[in-house]
């Protein structure tokens, strides 16, 4: 027995001196020095009752010692179950219940607000601050900096991601380690990743960009990270010359745009940009070509599938499109009423099989039944179609979402909220285009008859409740929403009336 995902992205550098990570304070972290400190992390975590399978949540400012408890989990055979630090404790009270976690990994400014959620859940709660300190490294302080591997099969879980849902309750997607691991040596392969490279590494560590395309490309090929705590101009621009690639949310690409130290200079040596995650403008990507003289190359995946697509890293990266179906995936456009293949040229609902398709949804046999097929394809809930050339063009969603900077928005959750408001009938939340996130989120509310609403106290609500990216930029009063004769609110009408609102002035 083994465990291929431990094996071949961690243990594969075991004793080997070279650097890792490069740490914004000019420190270096080799393969070495970083698997010891996993090591460590692993006998501190297991030391709290923890048995193979169960699940770590884990709520952490991004830092070499985050990075590490990825690896932990994988040594030890935990499921890793990252989570956005922007979530407020009623988003995180969800995750935690819903996942069974057994332990809770927080920062040391969240303790008190989780304690009573870990009590209530009989799990342990550890801290691991910024800066690397808290109760769980003061433990793996004192243990062993070597741990033997717990043996794992390849169809074993490595990762629980929640993802949203049209009904506003999320979903835990359940990874195995063959899904992670085949997708990583394809994009290795794909884009010519080698041990020479050097990542820069600005990108949330909490969802799959971040973590699985970004992390486990790097660790698959025995590459460096440049690891920012977040996206700043600033630092990239500072950091750019030691970095041989980059990969990013069109946001980044826009804001490094709009700032004239990002020049062909600063990029000359530069071997390869990658976006994904939203859609990149084919405006951003000739101005990105005109600027620096690179065509970025976009990818196309989901937290459910890893990356399914790819333009190609060499042949034409074609602005608008996410390219072609990558080596193992198989991609197909189907009428979303019958469930047949379309013809090429057709729009219709993207779905995706091969080895980087997760398990299904945890614990929601119905939700997984509804999108992922017996046969294998994963109905994507994206819609698309293939151009003569064999290019996959992303042209709309058969989902309720607004992507915000890279981010996930599901209208339903923000509505819940909403319309139990005083004083309001109903609500609608669409989006919007907006400069610096490409689409941002407006909530349309229907005043109860007479009543002007309290827009102020209406906002406190959602901040209560919602991480800061799914607040609403703005909230509108209309007398009614538009709908059709089923009923049914009109979105669309309601994306038209208001398109322009961030855009204009
Ligand atoms: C931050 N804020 C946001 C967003 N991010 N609001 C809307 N949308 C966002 N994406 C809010 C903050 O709370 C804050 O509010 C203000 O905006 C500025 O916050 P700051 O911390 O300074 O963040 P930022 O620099 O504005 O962040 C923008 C960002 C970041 C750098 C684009 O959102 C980011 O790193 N996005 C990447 C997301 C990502 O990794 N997605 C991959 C998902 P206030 O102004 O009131 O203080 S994986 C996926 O989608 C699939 C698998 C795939 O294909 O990759
Ligand atoms: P998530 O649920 O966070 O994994 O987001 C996945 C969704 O992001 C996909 O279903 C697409 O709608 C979107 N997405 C990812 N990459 C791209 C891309 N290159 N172009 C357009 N949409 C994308």
């Amino acid at each position: 027995m083994a465990n291929p995902l431990y094996d071949d992205l961690f243990g594969a550098h075991a004793g080997k001196t070279t650097p890792f990570l490069l740490l914004p304070d000019g420190h270096t972290i080799s393969h070495a020095a970083f698997l010891e400190m996993s090591a460590q992390m692993a006998h501190a975590m297991l030391a709290t009752g923890l048995s193979p399978g169960d699940r770590v949540a884990v709520q952490v400012q991004k830092s070499p010692q985050a990075l590490a408890i990825y690896a932990a989990c994988a040594q030890a055979g935990l499921v890793f179950l990252p989570l956005n630090t922007a979530y407020t404790v009623d988003e995180l009270s969800y995750f935690i219940e819903n996942s069974g976690a057994r332990l809770i990994i927080c920062d040391g400014a969240s303790r008190e607000d989780l304690s009573a959620l870990a009590d209530k859940q009989n799990a342990t709660l550890l801290t691991l601050n910024a800066d690397g300190s808290g109760s769980l490294t003061d433990r793996a302080a004192t243990m062993s900096t070597s741990f033997h591997t717990i043996d794992r099969d390849g169809e074993d879980l490595a990762a629980f991601l929640y993802t949203s849902g049209t009904t506003g309750r999320s979903k835990g997607a359940m990874l195995t380690q063959n899904n992670l691991l085949s997708n990583a040596r394809t994009l290795v392969e794909e884009w010519r990743f080698t041990n020479d490279d050097v990542l820069l590494h600005a990108l949330p560590i909490f969802h799959t960009h971040g973590l699985f395309v970004a992390t486990n490309v790097m660790l698959a090929s025995g590459g460096s990270m440049i690891l920012l705590p977040k996206f700043s101009p600033d630092d990239i621009i500072d950091w750019m010359p030691r970095a041989t690639t980059m990969m990013g949310v069109p946001t980044f690409y826009t804001r490094l745009l709009d700032d004239p130290r990002f020049t062909g200079d600063l990029t000359a040596h530069m071997r390869l940009f990658v976006s994904g995650s939203a859609p990149l403008l084919a405006e951003t990507h000739t101005r990105f070509e005109d600027r620096t003289g690179h065509r970025i190359l976009e990818r196309y995946g989901m937290t459910e599938t890893n990356m399914n697509t790819s333009n190609p890293y060499d042949g034409e990266r074609r602005a608008g499109t996410v390219g072609f179906s990558l080596p193992g995936v198989e991609l197909k456009i189907t009428d979303a009423a019958t469930g047949a293949t379309l013809p090429d040229g057709e729009v219709g609902q993207i779905e995706v099989r091969g080895p980087n398709v997760f398990k299904g949804y945890w614990q929601m046999p119905e939700k997984t039944a509804a999108e992922l097929r017996d046969d294998g394809f994963f109905i994507t809930g994206d819609l698309g179609r293939i151009d003569a050339d064999g290019y996959v063009h992303i042209v709309g969603r058969n989902k309720d979402l607004i992507i915000s900077g890279g981010y996930n928005i599901y209208p339903k959750e923000i509505e819940l909220v909403l319309d139990e408001q005083p004083g309001i009938l109903e609500s609608a939340v669409v989006g919007v285009p907006h400069p610096d996130f490409g689409e941002t989120a407006l909530g349309i509310l229907v005043p109860e008859a007479g009543q002007p609403p309290d827009i102020d106290a209406i906002m406190a609500a959602v901040q209560a409740s919602l991480a800061r990216f799914k607040h609403p930029r703005k909230l509108v009063v209309l007398e009614e929403l538009p709908r059709n004769t089923m009923g049914k609110v009109q979105k669309n009408l309601l994306r038209d009336q208001f398109a322009t609102m961030f855009t204009e002035g």
